[in-house]
């Protein structure tokens, strides 16, 4: 672990195994090379963490999930060895920064957004407390797409992430399975004159295990995420290649080769698509076969006792057709009769939902599933059989719920509903925050609530405080260690301890020059994106996340568009100087969100050029938000907005590193922001908006014109958007979107919050110019934020759901 050792490691990978000669920080090579040496130095600490589980043989948790959102894993595994320091010290040897060598590692962008980054927080919170928990994800070719910003609108470019080689992880071709697709199902009597069920003439795939190391913090332990490859079952047909077709024979390697290739985006129009049924399949397949004969090897072939020893959370309902996945194994695979298997499904299986969209809920059609699922389907009709007898026998006659209830749509076009499966095969449902698992109680979910009201269960999402606070505000940790010692960094509670210096001038002054000096190292960075070059003395006002319409990035820009306004009418004399920063991804076939990056372009465009705004307003685009840019983001946030539609917002993860930083919300009562509000009280919270039971009511005849035109503020940002000013030579681009606020039929009541808000934000702006009060707020905001670490999340999943030993490798 001393740098000597560390060094001679490096030099060692970086001439030897890259075969380069001069240093040079520009390529990913230095930084690969001390990926080998640190991986090198997990490597046993991976090898008796493994032992121990073994050795324990106690229940293991499967996390089940088309998404790990991981970012970059260099400096979370020195954080987690302790060998930030001898790193750098190492490096220093050669003349080169730790900080530059960790910039050069890509991220691993294996996931959309808030659900991705949540599994990734989970793995580190599961290896921290020794949890035997492992994560099963697809090792995608290309994950999230890079985005670039030219003349305001997003271009997508492809994310070659693995091209250079990805050097954490880890190939076990010797544990491949295989996968099969399409073909027909077979009966047959077996020997003992039992009937079986089996399938023919399937189209097979090899799925490829690459194991990626998850440390824990400094406690020996390192858990795997294991991550499928797809590939072809032979390199390639001979018989096609003899019969001189060369490059047919090589096609049914590319097909097999897709399933993994792309990460899908989050968006309906990308629902739906074969492709991602077959990515689905593909992950709940692999990872199954390979808990099954994990266990058979470890228990004398036998599946005895499974139900005790393993169990699987499904990450939204993308893998949910492991509920089928597994019958159809236990059942024709292994020989188990219908009830022991439905009976092990049902006490291994839970599941979480994380939102309340109803357009984000799955559903297959039943012809696409038949062809390319065959046997699964039977599975699923006759769980869904069994099912409404259970529903028809408690609610004899009605017809109508049964037609609710029933896993098959049978409205229009026949569905296979991916959530119901999943509930139905789960003896745990879970929501992601108290407000939201109440609302799939009362609406989403609620016949099902009625039938099975234990099921249900709320686990408030987290995010881990070694990632989003000790490692990526390194400034911020040392301040608080210094004050209340660093047993924070496990136990976030502790940061409790800060509430009484919320008041000491001393420490107030050196918490605003660690967030001063934050926000000079994002405004370099943004400087360095776009150009731009933001005032690090103004209040950043912050607004990272996917764009999509229920997040209201509109609403954003109608309040930068009015403080535009105010100023430039000489009513802004009291609005203190403020950065508006916003940044996201916009899915690719979403227009609408793509129509709202460009709004916020050009509206950013008009303000930075107008001499009237000098030192007093700027905006800006941040381009290609992603995990490792919130790392620098969320440090140096003074204003947190998190402004969804009450009721839209599952729960929001962002909301809670802003917190933790010491960044103050403006938030709607939706998802978390509720939790949030209660620890932090609301004198240190800008609330604003109407409620989850208002949205319902106003929808009734809701009419935006009506408070547009009861608004004077409101009609001149109306006006100022309607009359081109920021499109003077791009008429008519902004249409859609500046309809889209207006429109009596819009979801997300955009124009219904628009007072609130702008009341709300004249509050921000009371609040930041008493200095004091400011921090005393953002001090509070810290201090009350140790129940949003994963940490504590991880602990409620396993004390009511997975019932895990933690372990301890010696
Ligand atoms: C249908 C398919 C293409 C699809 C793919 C990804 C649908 C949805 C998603 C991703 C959803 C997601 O990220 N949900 C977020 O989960 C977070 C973690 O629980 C929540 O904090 C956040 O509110 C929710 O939007």
């Amino acid at each position: 672990m001393d740098a000597d050792a560390i060094l001679s490691d490096l030099t060692h990978y970086y001439t030897r195994m890259y075969g380069r000669r001069t240093l040079r920080t520009d390529t990913p090579f230095l930084s690969q090379a001390l990926v080998h040496t640190i991986r090198d130095r997990l490597m046993e600490r991976w090898n008796r963490t493994n032992i121990a589980f073994e050795r324990a043989d106690g229940r293991r948790a499967c996390y089940l999930s088309m998404e790990f959102l991981m970012g970059r894993l260099l400096n979370n595994a020195l954080y987690s060895l302790g060998s930030t320091d001898e790193s750098s010290h190492a490096l220093g040897l050669l003349g080169v920064e730790l900080e530059k060598v960790l910039d050069a590692e890509r991220d691993a962008g294996l996931g959309n957004g808030g659900l991705g980054r949540l599994a990734a927080c989970f793995l580190d919170s599961c290896a921290t407390l020794g949890l035997p928990v492992r994560g099963y994800g697809i090792r995608y070719h290309y994950g999230m797409f890079r985005q670039r910003i030219v003349n305001g609108f997003q271009i997508e470019e492809p994310d070659p992430w693995l091209r250079e080689g990805f050097p954490w992880e880890i190939e076990r071709s010797e544990l491949a399975r295989t996968i099969r697709f399409g073909g027909r199902t077979v009966t047959f009597r077996d020997e003992h004159g039992r009937t079986r069920h089996g399938l023919e003439d399937t189209h097979d795939v090899l799925a490829i295990p690459f194991d990626v190391p998850i440390p824990g913090y400094r406690n020996g332990v390192v858990n795997t995420l294991r991550l499928w490859s797809a590939a072809a079952t032979d390199e390639f047909d001979l018989e096609e290649f003899n019969a001189g077709s060369y490059t047919e024979a090589v096609e049914a390697k590319n097909e097999a080769e897709n399933i993994s290739m792309v990460l899908y985006p989050n968006t309906a129009t990308e629902s739906g698509h074969e492709l991602r049924l077959r990515q689905q399949y593909f992950l709940a397949s692999a990872s199954l076969q390979d808990i099954l004969h994990d266990y058979r090897y470890r228990h004398g072939g036998s599946l005895a006792g499974l139900e005790d020893k393993v169990c699987f959370q499904l990450n939204d309902t993308h893998p949910a057709i492991a509920v089928a996945e597994l019958m159809r194994l236990l059942m024709d695979e292994h020989g188990m009769e219908w009830d022991q298997a439905w009976g092990i499904v049902r006490s291994t299986t839970a599941y979480t939902n994380h939102t309340l969209l109803p357009e984000a809920l799955e559903t297959w059609p039943v012809p696409m599933f038949e062809k390319l699922l065959p046997r699964l389907l039977e599975i699923i009709y006759e769980i869904n059989a069994r099912f409404l007898d259970e529903v028809s026998i408690r609610w004899p006659g009605d017809n109508a719920r049964l037609a609710r209830m029933s896993l098959i749509d049978e409205g229009g076009e026949r569905r296979v509903r991916m959530a119901y499966l999943a509930i139905v095969g789960s003896y745990s449902v879970n929501g992601v925050a108290e407000l939201h698992s109440r609302l799939l109680r009362e609406g989403l979910f609620r016949d099902f609530y009625e039938l099975w009201p234990d099921k249900f269960n709320n686990k408030t999402n987290g995010v881990t405080p070694r990632r989003w606070l000790a490692a990526c505000n390194t400034r911020l940790a040392a301040l608080v260690s210094g004050k209340i010692g660093d047993g924070w960094v496990t136990k976030l509670d502790q940061l409790e301890a800060l509430a009484p210096l919320a008041d000491d001038a001393g420490f107030q002054a050196s918490w605003r020059a660690v967030k001063l000096a934050n926000k000079q190292r994002l405004a370099e960075d943004i400087k360095r994106r776009t150009g731009i070059e933001l005032d690090p003395a103004m209040l950043f006002d912050v607004q990272v996340k996917r764009i999509h319409e229920y997040k209201r990035q509109l609403l954003n820009v109608l309040h930068a568009v009015h403080m535009y306004d105010l100023i430039r009418r000489g009513d802004g004399d009291e609005l203190p100087p403020r950065a508006i920063i916003i940044g996201g991804k916009a899915a690719p076939g979403y227009v609408m969100a793509k129509g709202i990056i460009k709004l916020i372009g050009n509206v950013a465009r008009v303000i930075n050029n107008d001499p009237a705004m000098a030192g007093r307003l700027q905006m800006v685009f941040y381009p290609d938000y992603n995990v490792s840019a919130m790392e620098k983001i969320c440090p140096a946030a003074d204003l947190s907005e998190q402004i969804s539609t009450a009721g839209k917002e599952a729960s929001g993860t962002g909301n809670m590193k802003f917190m933790m930083n010491g960044a103050i919300t403006i938030g709607t009562l939706d998802g978390a922001n509720v939790e949030i509000l209660e620890a932090v009280g609301d004198e240190n919270f800008f609330l604003f908006g109407h409620t989850v039971e208002e949205v319902a009511s106003l929808r009734e005849n809701y009419d935006p014109g009506a408070y547009i035109n009861a608004d004077e503020d409101f009609r001149r940002v109306v006006g100022l958007l309607e009359s081109g000013h920021f499109c003077r030579f791009e008429v008519g681009v902004l249409d859609a979107v500046i309809g889209a606020f207006q429109d009596p039929s819009d979801p997300w009541m955009t124009a219904a919050d628009f007072r609130s808000f702008i009341d709300a934000q004249r509050r921000v702006d009371e609040a930041w110019k008493d200095t004091a009060r400011w921090d005393r707020m953002s001090i509070l905001n810290s201090a009350c934020s140790g129940r949003f670490s994963t940490d504590r999340t991880m602990q409620d999943y396993n004390d009511d759901i997975w019932r895990l030993e933690p372990v301890e490798p010696g």
